[in-house]
């Protein structure tokens, strides 16, 4: 289905349709490297589906359109003929077909080029626009990715376990990204477990980006508050850079202040501190604001030079070359499918907390608090606090999918459903890592300063005071004992919830049962009764 650009200047033909998506507002795009900005034509719509097919975060939306606008006229002054079809557009469709369909009578062209989409669903809808329009569809490869979806495929071929490891290590090679020679370096490739310290109130926290809003930014946070305000988060303080230049400044100010410390700090959380010594940088990667491989050699000249150390250096390119191009790789490797998977077989509806933050458990409302009021929230705050609850909680899967599709300016199906479903959930019951993220209270104590503040009482692991997550980290791994139970890296909890006793078992199975009938799943105000 994908090819390579290979552009013809001089051919005489008709004005082909170069369709460029929200998420792929980038100069080099293989789509554009394609066209002949004499002849063609790029086209970009904001349309209503893209963000209600789930009700994406007031703030998301937001972003992505101001960005859209902001590459529309960079195109321009690049040369290029942009069609831009506004949101409010009297004749607008309202959707991405729609679209192309009334762009492709009002240019008379007979062919659409587009980079690959990075998502399912609208790869599947543009496979109907040749016969639905009489067009050609040229999909090429999006080599923005350091590994394409064919070689993912190649890779994974004849493996009996997917293990990011393994994958990370090969980009290394690929890349020559901390390598010396053909040897990690240091010696060691994965310097994880340098990485776990909890973070103390005293440090110094670097501050938010705030960047000045401009006419086309305060423009669309007005469409944005009129037309979606019944979707989820607050829209204003708006601080995402939507432009190549302020993306740049982000990763810069990161680079100084906060990575010689990420590492240290990457999974330690505090009450107020949203960002901690995060890049905060994944809705400018995902949209192509930034470019991967070169934040990637920015954070090893930083290392190079002396100013940061390997574990941070290492550790920030791994979740770019390792984790993010290996949850990709997963993605179009199974779907479509993957994101109907549910191993578990967990069946209970969201909580309507995650949508108002109004629970007791500080954790979860200092983690859903921050993603309403920024749609951002870490990684260590998704898996271990609103993921973790989630699959011990037993909680449909697909809903829990939706919710972080829904709640996070950096998320998209690629990048989204594999760390919902298969990292956080284990929903995929064991692709894409080895054992679930399961933990109780006392995880989230060691890595942050929520417990100190909250109703429950983290050492008890059961009746009405004690921390909820206790008593549900052992209930689900009895609940799922059949499955969970010859997993070897679970083996040893096993034996301590055996040695615990019968009585002790029962307890607290009845403690957990206690908890979960009080959650109450979310309803649309309209059918409250
Ligand atoms: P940093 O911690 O500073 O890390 C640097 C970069 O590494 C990120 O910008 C990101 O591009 C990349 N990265 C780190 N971890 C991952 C990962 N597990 N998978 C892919 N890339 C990674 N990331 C998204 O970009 N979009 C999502 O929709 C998304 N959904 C998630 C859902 C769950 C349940 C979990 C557990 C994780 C999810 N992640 C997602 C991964 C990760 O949480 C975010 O990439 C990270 O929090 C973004 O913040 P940051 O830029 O400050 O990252
Ligand atoms: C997320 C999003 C939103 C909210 N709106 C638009 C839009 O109006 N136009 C557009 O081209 N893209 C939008 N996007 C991003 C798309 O959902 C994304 O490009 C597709 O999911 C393909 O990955
Ligand atoms: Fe969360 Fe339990 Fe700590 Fe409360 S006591 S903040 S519920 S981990």
């Amino acid at each position: 289905m994908t090819s390579q650009p290979d552009a013809d200047p001089n051919r005489k033909r008709k004005p082909a349709i170069v369709l460029v998506l929200g998420d792929q507002l980038s100069l080099g795009l293989s789509s554009l490297r394609r066209a002949d900005r004499a002849q063609d034509v790029v086209l970009m719509v904001e349309v209503m589906e893209e963000a209600t097919y789930v009700r994406h975060h007031k703030k998301k939306i937001a972003f992505i359109l101001s960005a859209m606008r902001h590459f529309a006229k960079t195109l321009q002054s690049e040369g290029w003929t942009v069609d831009y079809v506004r949101l409010d557009d009297p004749l607008n469709t309202g959707s991405f077909t729609g679209e192309i369909g009334r762009a492709v009578a009002r240019h008379r062209a007979d062919q659409v080029v587009m980079t690959e989409p990075g998502e399912w669903r609208v790869l599947d809808a543009a496979q109907a626009w040749p016969t639905s329009f009489g067009v050609t569809l040229d999909l090429l490869t999006d080599d923005r990715f350091i590994c394409s979806v064919a070689e993912f495929r190649a890779w994974a071929k004849g493996r009996k376990q997917l293990r990011m490891e393994y994958f990370y290590r090969e980009m290394r090679r690929k890349t020559g990204l901390l390598m010396t020679g053909d040897e990690p370096e240091g010696g060691q490739w994965n310097y994880d477990a340098d990485n776990r310290k909890p973070a103390k109130a005293d440090l110094f926290m670097p501050r938010p980006y705030q960047p000045d809003l401009d006419d086309t930014t305060r423009d669309v946070l007005e469409l944005v508050g009129e037309r979606f305000a019944n979707h989820f988060g607050r829209l204003e303080p708006f601080r995402f850079a939507v432009t190549p230049e302020e993306a740049a400044e982000v990763l810069t100010r990161f680079l100084k202040v906060a990575l010689p410390r990420f590492g240290d700090y990457q999974d330690a959380m505090l009450q107020g501190e949203p960002w901690l010594y995060h890049a905060v940088i994944s809705p400018y990667l995902n949209v192509g604001l930034l470019d991967p491989l070169t934040v990637c050699r920015a954070v090893e000249d930083e290392y190079r030079a002396g100013r940061v150390p390997l574990n941070a250096a290492e550790g920030f390119i791994r979740q770019i070359i390792g984790w993010r191009e290996y949850v990709r790789g997963i993605y179009w490797l199974k779907m479509p499918g993957y994101t109907q998977v549910n191993e578990l077989g967990a069946a209970r509806p969201l909580p309507a907390f995650y949508w108002t933050g109004e629970t007791d458990m500080a954790c979860l409302r200092a983690a859903i608090g921050q993603t309403r009021d920024e749609a951002y929230a870490h990684h260590i705050q998704r898996l271990m606090v609103t993921g973790n609850f989630a699959m011990l909680a037993g909680i449909n899967p697909a809903e829990v999918h939706e919710w972080y599709l829904a709640v996070y300016a950096d998320a998209f199906e690629w990048v989204e459903a594999p760390n919902t479903l298969g990292m956080s959930q284990f929903a995929d019951g064991g692709l894409l890592g080895s054992k679930p993220y399961a933990g109780g209270g006392n995880y989230i104590n060691k890595m942050s300063d929520y417990c100190g503040s909250c109703r429950y009482d983290v050492k008890q692991r059961t009746g009405r005071d004690a921390c909820p997550f206790n008593a549900l980290y052992w209930d689900f791994l009895d609940r799922n004992a059949d499955r969970l139970r010859r997993n070897p890296r679970l083996g040893p909890v096993y034996a301590t919830w055996e040695k615990m006793g019968e009585v002790a078992r029962q307890e607290t199975r009845q403690s957990a049962r206690m908890f979960l009938d009080t959650l109450v799943g979310w309803q649309e105000p309209e059918k409250r009764s």
